[in-house]
């Protein structure tokens, strides 16, 4: 038997979701579907299940920064992404630990920031004063952010109703720094057969069009796609491969979602996970 190889391996900075659906078991699950390796900062703790979040639990700042400071300097990443960071402290300690392992858009290790503000339920995953630390401590450091359009409105301050306005959103975002923006457009109801992402790197525009299935069930749908990304990313992908990666994997997801509980159930992996076990 030949010695086993060292994958590629992916860091996310996010918090966890005990319903299973979202957060970090998102994140990991779809790191694993895309046979990279998977190491976790847990930023949080959710009490939750298929019908909505009933309490957090915030990790301390300094041992979220020493998780970072831990996985990167022994086990090394090939790229990292952010989920839900509850609070302005702890965004600023991860931003300056990321500065210290080498993970942004301007050093070794690509960061994907996905900037969770609220559950699909509603429910708040960040404190109000901690969307200033998102735009000033977040973005300009990195390589990709994947905001929805209800992120779009909270960041900027625009509504996106067309084509147009999303264009528009993307310079916007991408006025505060990070290299890639990508605006989905998932939210975007003049779309109703389609799901139309637009990526923008400060002089290009790429619309990436996709199907749009119909299912209530899309819980951890953005971790998900961020997740894809980072994994490609991880493996060596330009930015622009892994978006296009990152929409493929979603859309498969979202096709398989299944219903759980008695409520949103979430987009699934099972599709990519052959052959099925006995
Ligand atoms: O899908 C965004 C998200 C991220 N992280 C956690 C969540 C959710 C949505 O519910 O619970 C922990």
């Amino acid at each position: 038997m030949s010695t086993p190889q060292t994958p590629p391996r992916a860091l996310t900075i996010a918090g966890s979701d005990s319903g299973g659906g979202a957060g970090l078991e998102a994140d990991l699950r779809t790191f694993t579907a895309c046979r990279v390796h998977g190491c976790v900062a847990v930023t949080a703790v959710t009490v939750q299940n298929s019908v909505g979040v009933t309490a957090v639990h915030e990790i301390p700042a300094d041992v979220v920064a020493a998780q970072i400071e831990a996985v990167v300097t022994d086990i090394g990443v090939g790229a990292a992404k952010t989920g839900m960071l509850a609070s302005t402290e702890i965004i600023r300690v991860v931003a300056a630990a990321c500065d210290r392992v080498g993970i942004g858009r301007t050093r070794a290790v690509p960061f994907v920031v996905d900037p969770v503000a609220a559950s699909m339920h509603g429910d708040p995953l960040l404190h109000d004063d901690a969307l200033e630390a998102i735009r000033t401590e977040l973005f300009p450091r990195a390589t990709v952010v994947t905001p929805n359009l209800d992120e779009v409105r909270l960041l900027v301050g625009l509504e996106v109703p067309d084509r147009t306005a999303q264009y528009g959103a993307a310079q916007a975002l991408h006025a505060l720094g990070p290299q890639y923006v990508l605006v989905k457009g998932g939210h975007l109801r003049a779309d109703t057969d389609r799901v139309v992402d637009l990526l923008y790197d400060g002089t290009t525009f790429t619309e990436l069009s996709g199907p749009r299935f119909d299912t209530p069930h899309t819980h951890g749908g953005g971790d998900t796609l961020a997740s894809a990304i980072t994994s490609a990313l991880a493996r060596g992908a330009s930015v622009p491969d892994a978006v296009a990666f990152g929409k493929r994997y979603v859309e498969l997801a979202v096709q398989h979602a299944y219903p759980l509980g008695a409520g949103v159930g979430p987009v699934s992996p099972f599709w990519r996970i052959r052959p099925d076990p006995v």
